[in-house]
C-alpha cells in the first residue's frame, strides 16, 4: 500500500478521534480486516463505486455496490506553535509527518482551544488562527535541516560544480523531498538562480514552495456539531479544500454499526436502525448524529479522506483484470484489484504497476468496458477495468 496521508494539528483538535473514526472499518470490507499497524498508523479507505455495479453480477470485493480502497493515515503527534524549535514534542512530529504523501490538517473549528490546545469556552479562540501556524512548522522545519550546512554545501556546490538540486534533495531526502520535487520548487518560486546569493529568506521562500509541493494540505474543520457557523463559514473561505467534519459522530456510527445497531456504510449521508432493543441512552445518542447528519449531509470524515485523495493528491483508482470479458483474474476472482495512480497514469504505468517485465514487454491494453485497444501511452481514467497484453509470462 503506497499512499499515506498525516493528521496534523495542535493537541485537542480531534486528530486521534478522526484516526479511529477512519480507521474503525467493519472485517467485510474488501479484502483488508480493520489494520493497525501500530498505535498511531492505520487503514483507512477511500471510497469508490465499484464497477461491478454495471454488471449482473457483484463482484464480492465491494459493500453495496461501495468499493474501498485502502490506503494508510498516520495520527501525527501533538504540534504546537514553534515544535521546529523543539517547543511540545517538538521535532517527533516531523519524523511522523516525513512519510506522508498529504497532510489532513485537523482543525478545532468549535473555537474551543486556545493556539497550544488548552480547553477553553467554545467560540473564544478563532480556528482561523491556527491554520498558518502548521504550514510555517513544516517549513521551519526543512529550513533548518538545510540552514544546518549551508555554508558547507554552498561552497561544496560552487568548488565541485555540483548541481544544486541534487544536493538539496540529498539534504532534505529525510523531509520526504525528491530532486524533482526540488526542481519544481525551483522554478516556482522565482528564487535567483546564484544560490551563493541566498540569505535566510531565500531559503525561507524555497522551503515554502517545497513544503507546497511535498506536502499538500487541506482542512478538516473538525467538531463541527458544536462549531459557531461563522467559524465554518471563516474555514471554507479559505483558498484551499476545506471539509466540515464531526470525528466523534462518525465514531459513534462506526461503532453502532459494528455492534449491528445500525446499518452504515462509511460515507453514507443517512443510517437506518436494525436493531430494537436499543438502550435510551444509545436511541437518544444515535438520534443527535442523526439530527447533524440530516442537516451537513454526512459526519464528512470520508468525504474528506476522499477529497484527499481524488482532489489533493490527483488520484484515480483502476482496476486492472485479466479477463476482459469477465473482468476476473486466473483463479476467477471478479475485479480483484483496485489501484491508485495519478491522474494522467498511462496504460503503460498501469503494466509496470503490476510488474516490472509485464511493463517491459508491454505489448498493449483492453479497455474492458469498451474491449477498445488502449496504446502504451493512452491516459486512464478514473474507474477504468483494463487488462494489459504483454509477451511476459
Ligand atoms: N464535539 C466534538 N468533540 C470532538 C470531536 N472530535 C474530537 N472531539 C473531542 O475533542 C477532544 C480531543 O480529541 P482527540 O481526538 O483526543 O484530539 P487530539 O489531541 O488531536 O488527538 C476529545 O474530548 C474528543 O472527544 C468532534 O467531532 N466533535
Ligand atoms: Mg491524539
Amino acid at each position: 500500500m503506497s499512499m499515506i496521508i498525516g493528521l496534523a494539528g495542535k493537541p485537542n483538535s480531534g486528530k486521534s478521534t478522526f484516526f479511529k473514526a477512519a480507521t474503525m472499518a467493519d472485517v467485510e470490507i474488501a479484502n483488508y480486516p480493520f489494520t493497525t499497524i501500530n498505535a498511531n498508523r492505520g487503514v483507512t479507505y477511500v471510497r469508490a463505486e465499484c464497477p461491478c455495479v454495471t454488471r449482473s453480477k457483484r463482484c464480492g470485493h465491494c459493500v453495496d455496490g461501495i468499493r474501498y480502497v485502502p490506503i494508510e493515515l498516520i495520527d501525527v503527534a501533538g504540534l504546537v506553535p514553534d515544535a521546529h524549535l523543539g517547543k511540545g514534542l517538538g521535532n517527533t512530529f516531523l519524523d511522523e509527518l516525513r512519510q506522508a504523501h498529504a497532510i489532513i490538517h485537523v482543525v478545532d473549528a468549535s473555537g474551543g482551544t486556545d493556539i497550544e490546545g488548552n480547553p477553553v469556552d467554545i467560540g473564544s479562540h478563532n480556528p482561523m488562527d491556527d491554520i498558518d501556524f502548521l504550514n510555517r512548522e513544516i517549513t521551519m522545519w526543512m529550513v533548518g535541516i538545510l540552514k544546518r550546512n549551508w555554508d558547507r554545501l554552498s561552497r561544496k556546490i560552487q568548488a565541485e560544480g555540483l548541481k544544486i538540486e541534487k544536493v538539496l534533495a540529498e539534504q532534505l531526502a529525510g523531509a520526504g523531498v525528491d530532486e524533482y520535487q526540488v526542481i519544481c520548487s525551483i522554478s516556482a518560486c522565482k528564487i535567483d538562480h546564484n544560490h551563493i546569493k541566498w540569505g535566510d529568506e531565500d531559503l525561507i521562500m524555497l522551503c515554502d514552495a517545497m513544503r507546497v509541493i511535498s506536502k499538500p494540505m487541506m482542512i478538516a474543520a473538525n467538531k463541527a456539531d458544536i462549531a459557531p457557523a461563522k467559524f465554518i463559514n471563516d474555514l471554507k473561505s479559505l483558498d484551499r479544500i476545506v471539509v466540515p467534519t464531526s470525528a466523534a459522530a462518525e465514531v459513534v456510527l462506526k461503532s453502532a454499526s459494528k455492534g449491528g445497531a445500525i446499518k452504515y456504510n462509511s460515507g453514507d449521508d443517512d443510517f437506518s436502525i436494525i436493531k430494537e432493543d436499543l438502550t435510551p441512552a444509545q436511541r437518544k445518542g444515535l438520534e443527535s448524529v442523526h439530527a447533524l447528519i440530516k442537516k451537513t449531509g454526512g459526519t464528512g470524515i470520508q468525504e474528506c479522506v476522499n477529497k484527499a485523495v481524488f482532489e489533493l493528491l490527483s488520484l484515480i483508482v483502476v482496476y486492472p483484470v485479466e479477463d476482459e470479458g469477465k473482468w476476473s483474474d486466473k483463479s476467477d476472482r471478479m475485479l480483484p484489484d483496485a489501484f491508485l495512480m495519478k491522474k494522467g497514469s498511462t496504460a503503460h504505468d498501469l503494466a509496470y504497476k503490476i510488474h516490472s517485465d509485464i511493463g517491459d514487454r508491454f505489448l498493449y491494453a483492453v479497455d474492458a468496458k469498451t474491449k477498445m485497444r488502449l496504446g502504451e501511452k493512452h491516459e486512464l481514467n478514473n474507474g477504468d477495468v483494463v487488462k494489459i497484453v504483454s509477451t511476459a509470462k
